[in-house]
This record gives structure tokens, C-alpha cells and sequence, in this order.
């Protein structure tokens, strides 16, 4: 018998985290810390400025726009205006990963491309050293398109990037040029810079090449963004299963697949917080429905491949994906049979970004693990609580201030894949498209809910619960890891992955397994330490 582990009353802890602060920054706290019900989902407080002073994990707006999304595209050359270290300390550390056509296939993402702004530029304009910086980039690869991202000084000194990117398209003529506002300052996170990004691609980009590449069932993959190689995994299924990934957005991606992707017939969504603005907008525009997905984890991928066949209504294909599935299943569960009694009633909090603290805990719960706490970096309500709530989200100066782009129905290529009846029937027989239920109702009652947890949040979390594995980033990992926990990044994978699909579950099912059942944390013990603490760990470890 797996002897009982006994936990701290979840609201105690959310008291003793609240009771360090000062009472209006503990009174705001308390609205983003929360008990989860999954009957009765209680309402989480996100996407709201964090207090100054609190460390927070956030990134920002610039970071959300040019590394997130325009970053893992090869052949873009994605020029930073503004001073060097902007674009240095962006420069590949998400370890997405991209595939190019042959030796000579352009892949620019290797190049860190900045204006290198001085402070010459900051007091009289940069405009000029930006034309002359495309004209450079343009002239040593001759690039099919340029993406120009707008630092923090770029908006305060008013640089409009914008008409330099419309007058040098113009003076060029062969390559696409566009700028994004998304100074650092823009929203309340990332999240912001998303939306920006999501923006410019569909107005500058999507539909600019209506040729149809041919394909029977065809999908374009949004928010996967091929970190540690998710994507080439996902690639490989569908592909086997026989349906046509025309467009990824934007792991292992081309200019050219966004040009071409309204020609598909089902958007599927990895990353809903990221890109869900896209989805909507080529629905609006040439009526393609979306779909959540989930590839991180074996059953998820499995449920995946499923709804896409279903949402096709084609037997053959249905029939097919049961054959890749029969076929995947069984390495996955040898693996699982094998590390399931080592890993089973283990705990696991995860703590990243706006989507994979949610996805992640698919993974843990085919390892036997529990998902104690968890929570987005910079997630909004829908993330947490499901698409319904849209509606009642209060929209605040920060979100008004990222432009909303008025999309219409294209008049000559507006196609609704399926009709309204035919949604409904889906619906009917249990294909839910355009919903997403978010992280609270995956979630066991009494655990606890921690929207842009905090440094010293997730300190006390660590110290009361004593978790078996954390999941976050590189700024909290070695932090975590001296407190004897170890801490897996769930944004770059640290040197793993691929996680996604079936051959990525068996890859996260052994580093896990490896993780938490390494016996070098318990020997960890800081200098400050007393000596009472070491003795009872060594004499734990003896008699284990
Ligand atoms: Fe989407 Fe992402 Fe994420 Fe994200 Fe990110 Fe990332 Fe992330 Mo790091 S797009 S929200 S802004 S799944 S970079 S690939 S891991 S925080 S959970």
C-alpha cells in the first residue's frame, strides 16, 4: 500500500501566503489566489497589471510579439528596433526549432537583427538608421518578407514604424515589409503582445497566395510553436493519418504557409491564449471553424486525432487515425507500466505561461502524479475558467489599448467549411468546436488556483506541500532546486523533449520518472541550514 500523504488545509496556506503582505496588496492577491471547484467554477482574477514590487515571472509585450509568435518563423528576417540588448537576450533561448528546405533553405533564425539604436538615436529619431538597417538585411539575403518589432523607446520617441515599413516595401518591391507596436510597455504581459503579432500576420500576410496545394483533409496547426521539436512529432502523425498540415503557426514555419493558409478547412488550436485572435479572425474573414486540441500527453493526442477526424466526417479517416493510434499505443504503454509504481501518487505543481500549466497536467495524470497547484503567468479568465466567461471579462486601459482589428467576410472567399446545421449535428454528437473549457474544471477540488504567482508565493508553496517536481522557467529554476525540489521548464524543456504526441509522452513519462525519483535533492542542504534538519534527511535517506 502507497502510504497516505497528508497535506496543509489549502485555504490555511492561501492565509499564511496573504498574511506577509501589506493589506491592499494582499487584499488584490487574494482575487488571483483561489480554491478550485470544478462544479462550481470560482472566479479567478487574471490579466491585471502585477504590483510593483512583487517578482513576478511575466515577460512583456515585445517578448509575446517578436520571440512567441513571428519568432520561430525561418525565413522572416525579424529586425528589433531598438537598443541591442533587446534583441540579444531574445536571441533563441526558447529552443524552438525549425526545419529548412535543404542547405540553401533560408533560415534567418540562427541571425540576431537589430537597428542597434544609440542614444544619438533616442534624441534626434531612428527612422533613418531602421530604413537603413532593411536596406542592409535586404541586400545581404534578399528575404521574401522583413518583420520590424517596436521596442520600449521606439514609442516613447514616437518612430513611426509603420510608414518606414510601407515606404520601403514600395522602394524594394520583392519583399514584404510590416512593423509591429509592441513596445514592451504595451498591456499588463506577453499576452498583449500576441494579440499584436496576430494582427499584423492576418492583415499583412494571410491570403496572399490562394493557390491550392492539393490535400484531402486540410489543417492549419495554431499556437504550436516547436519547442524542443513538438511540432516534428505532431508533423509526423499527421502525416501518417493522412491529413495536410497546410500552415503552422508558427513552429517550423514558412512566409509563404501563412500566405497560403486560408486555404485550409479547420484550424486546430494548441495554444489557445496565444492565437486564439487569428482563429477567430479567418473564421470571420473566410469562414474556417477552430478547434481546440491538446498533443501533450498520449490520451490527449489520441482524443486530438479523433475530434480532427470527426470534424472531416469521413470514415476512411476515421479509420485510419485508429490504426496510427493502435500502433502508437503500445511503446506508450510499456513505458508507462514500467514507471507508473515510481511515479504514482507523486505532486507536481506547475507554474508557466498561458497554456501548458493546464496541458501538462495530462501528462502527470498518466504518470499517477497530482496536480496540487497550478497556475498561468499571464493567462486571462477564459484560460482558467472556459470560453463562457468571455463575455463577462470587464475590459480594462490596458487591453484597449492593443488595437482590435474590424474583420469581415471576404467577399469572393468567404467559404464556411461547414454550415451552421452541420456545426449543431457535431455538437449534438459530441464534437464541441469553438470551446475550450480552460485549467479549473481539469482541476480537483480544494487545489489551489495562482494567477502570475509571485516569488515569495511560490517559496511558501514549496515549503508547505514539499512537492516531488516544480514546473516553471529558468528564472525560478535554480532557486526551486536548492530548496531540494527539482524544477522541470516547461517553456524550453531544458535539453529534452520532444513532449507532444506519443513518441514525446514516452520521451517527458522517463525524464519525469528520472526527476523524481533522483535521490541527490534529499542530500541537498544549505550553508544557513541547522544541523537538526541534515541529520533528519541523512537518516531518512539511510533507512529509505
Ligand atoms: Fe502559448 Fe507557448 Fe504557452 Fe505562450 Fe510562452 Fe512558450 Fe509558455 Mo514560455 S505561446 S502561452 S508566451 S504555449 S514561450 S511556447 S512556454 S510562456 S505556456
Amino acid at each position: 500500500m502507497e502510504p497516505v500523504r497528508k497535506f496543509p488545509d489549502p485555504s490555511a496556506v492561501r492565509d499564511e501566503m496573504l498574511q506577509k503582505y501589506p493589506p491592499k496588496v494582499a487584499k488584490k492577491r487574494a482575487k488571483s489566489i483561489v480554491l478550485n471547484d470544478p462544479e462550481e467554477i470560482p472566479q479567478v482574477q487574471a490579466n491585471t497589471r502585477t504590483i510593483p514590487g512583487i517578482i513576478t515571472q511575466r515577460g512583456c509585450s515585445y517578448a509575446g510579439c517578436k520571440g512567441v509568435v513571428l519568432g520561430p518563423t525561418r525565413d522572416i528576417v525579424n529586425l528589433v528596433h531598438g537598443p541591442i540588448g533587446c534583441s540579444f537576450y531574445a536571441w533563441l533561448t526558447r529552443r524552438n526549432q525549425t526545419r529548412p528546405d535543404g542547405p540553401e533553405g533560408a533560415n534567418y533564425m540562427t541571425y540576431c537583427f537589430s537597428t542597434d539604436m544609440q542614444e544619438e538615436h533616442i534624441v534626434f529619431g531612428g527612422e533613418k538608421k531602421l530604413k537603413q538597417a532593411i536596406q542592409e538585411a535586404y541586400d545581404l539575403f534578399h528575404p521574401k518578407a522583413i518583420g520590424i518589432f517596436s521596442t520600449c523607446p521606439v514609442g516613447l520617441i514616437g518612430d513611426d514604424v509603420h510608414a518606414v515599413a510601407r515606404e520601403m516595401r514600395e522602394t524594394l518591391g520583392d519583399c514584404n515589409i510590416f512593423g509591429f507596436s509592441c513596445e514592451g510597455y504595451k498591456g499588463v504581459s506577453q499576452s498583449a503582445g500576441h494579440h499584436i503579432a496576430n494582427n499584423q500576420v492576418f492583415k499583412h500576410v494571410v491570403g496572399l497566395d490562394d493557390t491550392d496545394k492539393g490535400g484531402k483533409f486540410k489543417i492549419n496547426m495554431l499556437g504550436e510553436y516547436n519547442i524542443g521539436g513538438d511540432a516534428f512529432e505532431i508533423e509526423r502523425l499527421l502525416e501518417k493519418c493522412g491529413i495536410t498540415l497546410v500552415a503552422s503557426f508558427s513552429g517550423n514555419s514558412t512566409i509563404g504557409q501563412f500566405e497560403n493558409s486560408h486555404t485550409a478547412d479547420l484550424n486546430v488550436i494548441m495554444c489557445h491564449r496565444s492565437i486564439n485572435y487569428m482563429a477567430e479572425m479567418m473564421e470571420t474573414k473566410y469562414g474556417i471553424p477552430w478547434m481546440k486540441v491538446n498533443f501533450i500527453g498520449a490520451e490527449a493526442s489520441a482524443k486530438s486525432l479523433r475530434r480532427i477526424a470527426r470534424y472531416f466526417e469521413d470514415d476512411e479517416l476515421m479509420a485510419r487515425v485508429e490504426e496510427v493510434i493502435a500502433e502508437e499505443m503500445p511503446v506508450v504503454r510499456s513505458v508507462v507500466e514500467d514507471v507508473y509504481p515510481r511515479t504514482k501518487g507523486k505532486l507536481a505543481m506547475l507554474f508557466v505561461g498561458g497554456s501548458r500549466a493546464h496541458h501538462y497536467q495530462e501528462l502527470f495524470g498518466e504518470l499517477g502524479m497530482e496536480t496540487l497547484s497550478a497556475g498561468y503567468e499571464f493567462g486571462h479568465r477564459d484560460d482558467y475558467e472556459g470560453r463562457r466567461v468571455i463575455p463577462s471579462i470587464k475590459i480594462d486601459a490596458d487591453t484597449k489599448n492593443i488595437e482590435e482589428l474590424k474583420v469581415t467576410a471576404d467577399p469572393e472567399r468567404y467559404r464556411p467549411r461547414k454550415s451552421e446545421e452541420d456545426l449543431a449535428r457535431l455538437k449534438e454528437e459530441g464534437l464541441d468546436i469553438r470551446e475550450y473549457e480552460g485549467m479549473m474544471p481539469d482541476m480537483k477540488k480544494g487545489t489551489l488556483v495562482i494567477d502570475d504567482i509571485s516569488h515569495y508565493e511560490s517559496e511558501k508553496l514549496i515549503e508547505l506541500y514539499k512537492p516531488d517536481i516544480f514546473c516553471a522557467g529558468i528564472k525560478e529554476k535554480y532557486v526551486v532546486q536548492k530548496m531540494g525540489v527539482p524544477l522541470k521548464q516547461l517553456h524550453s524543456y531544458d535539453y529534452g523533449g520532444p513532449y507532444a504526441g506519443f513518441t514525446g509522452a514516452v520521451n517527458f513519462y522517463k525524464d519525469i520518472d528520472r526527476m523524481v525519483n533522483s535521490r541527490v535533492w534529499k542530500l541537498i542542504q544549505a550553508p544557513w541550514e541547522e544541523d537538526g534538519a541534515a541529520l533528519e534527511l541523512e537518516a531518512s535517506y539511510v533507512t529509505q
